[in-house]
C-alpha cells in the first residue's frame, strides 16, 4: 500500500479536528470530546435520570473536554441498528441487554438463563463477581469496551391482552414478543409459545395493533412505557434476569486520555449502582400502581415454569452452547446446578 502525501494530509488535519480545543460559532468554547449515548429506554426510566446526572458530572470533572449526549427512547435506532453504530463508531456508548449482546458476543447471553438468579443479592454477587468478570471478557475480544457494573434491567414479568398466564400451560401457542435474541426464542420454543423478535422500539405498537398478544419485562419497564395501556394481565413469573451493559466503541474510547477515561468511568459505574437501588425500590411500589391503571395480577409457581423448560432440554441445549467452562461459571455464582 503506498501513502500519498496527500493521505498523510488528510490524516493529520483529521486528527486535529478530534484532539484542538476549538471556538464555536458563537464564541463559546465547544468540547474537546462530544460523544453520543444511545439507549432503548423512556426519558422517565432510572436510566435515563441516572445517565443524565453522570454525563453532567463528567462535563464539570472534565471541566467541559469531554460532553456526553444522551439519547434515550430508540432516538438513534433501534437496537440492532444501534449495536451496529457503536460497532462503527457512529455511535460512541450504547447500554444493552446481554440477551440482545449475544448476536455479537454469544456467551453474553448466559447471565439470562430462565430462572437461575433466586433474588437480586445473587444476581450482584454474580454481576460483580467472576461471571460478570468472564462475560466482560468475552465482551473485549468482540473489540467493544465494556463499564465493569452492569445496570438493572430488573427481573422479567409476563403480560397478556388474552388472559392470565397462570402456569406454562397458558403459553402454549401464545403470541409473544421477544428481543431479538436467540436465548428468548429458544426458551419460548420451549414453552412451546409463538415467540416473534421485535425490537423494543416497535413493541408499543406491536401490542396495540396486536400482531403478538403479549411481551415480557420488568415492572420498571411495563410503567415507563406505558405498556399497561395495550396490556390487561400481568402475570409475576420472574422468569429471568435482566440487565444493560454500558458499551463503548473501541477506538472512541481510546480517544480520550488516561485521565478523563478515569472520570468517565468512576461516574458512569457510580451511576450503575445509584440506577439498581431505584429499579429495585420502583418495582416494589409498582403493583399497586398497574393495578390502579387497570392490570389484572396474578402470581404463579416459578418451579412450574422451571420443570417445563427443563423437561423440553432447554437447561441441557444451552449448557451445550455456552460449553462447560461459561455453564461452570454460571452453576457456581447461582450456588446449585442448572442442568
Ligand atoms: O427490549 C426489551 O424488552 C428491553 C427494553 O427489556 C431490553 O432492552 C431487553
Amino acid at each position: 500500500m503506498t501513502i500519498s502525501r496527500r493521505t498523510i494530509l488528510q490524516g493529520a488535519t483529521a486528527t486535529a479536528a478530534i484532539g484542538t480545543f476549538s471556538i464555536g460559532a458563537r464564541g463559546q468554547q465547544s468540547a474537546e470530546f462530544t460523544y453520543k449515548y444511545a439507549n432503548n429506554l423512556p426519558i422517565s426510566h432510572p436510566m435515563n435520570q441516572r445517565a443524565n446526572e453522570a454525563m453532567e458530572k463528567i462535563k464539570a470533572e472534565t471541566k467541559g473536554r469531554v460532553v456526553i449526549q444522551v439519547f434515550p427512547n430508540n432516538q438513534l435506532g433501534s437496537d440492532t441498528d444501534v449495536l451496529n453504530q457503536v460497532r462503527s463508531g457512529g455511535v460512541e456508548f450504547f447500554t444493552l441487554s446481554p440477551l440482545i449482546l449475544s448476536t455479537l458476543v454469544p456467551n453474553a447471553s448466559v447471565s439470562g438463563i430462565g430462572f437461575a438468579f433466586p433474588n437480586y443479592d445473587a444476581v450482584w454477587k454474580a454481576m460483580d463477581g467472576d461471571l460478570g468478570t468472564y462475560v466482560r471478557g468475552e465482551i473485549a475480544k468482540a473489540n467493544l469496551h465494556v463499564m465493569d457494573k452492569i445496570w438493572d434491567n430488573g427481573f422479567r414479568q409476563m403480560t397478556s391482552s388474552k388472559g392470565a398466564i397462570a402456569s406454562p400451560t397458558d403459553l402454549k401457542g401464545f403470541k409473544i414478543r421477544v428481543p431479538v435474541s436467540p436465548l428468548w426464542t429458544s426458551m419460548f420454543k420451549a414453552f412451546e409459545s409463538a415467540p416473534a423478535s421485535i425490537n423494543f422500539a416497535e413493541v408499543y405498537t406491536a401490542l396495540q395493533t396486536h400482531i403478538v398478544d403479549g411481551q415480557e419485562n420488568p415492572l420498571a419497564i411495563i410503567a415507563t412505557a406505558k405498556l399497561y395501556e395495550v396490556q390487561k394481565y400481568l402475570s409475576i413469573t420472574n422468569h429471568m434476569w435482566d440487565g444493560f451493559w454500558f458499551l463503548a466503541n473501541r477506538r472512541a474510547w481510546q480517544r480520550l486520555p488516561e485521565d478523563l477515561r478515569e472520570i468517565v468511568a468512576r461516574n458512569i459505574n457510580a451511576a450503575a449502582l445509584l440506577e439498581r437501588q431505584d429499579v429495585a425500590k420502583l418495582n416494589d411500589g409498582l403493583r399497586a400502581e398497574l393495578t390502579s391503571k387497570g392490570m389484572a395480577i396474578n402470581e404463579t409457581k416459578a418451579d412450574e415454569f422451571r420443570a417445563a423448560l427443563q423437561k423440553a432440554g432447554f437447561y441441557a441445549e444451552w449448557k451445550g452452547k455456552y460449553g462447560d467452562e461459561a455453564w461452570g461459571i454460571l452453576e457456581k455464582a447461582v450456588g446449585g446446578k442448572l442442568a
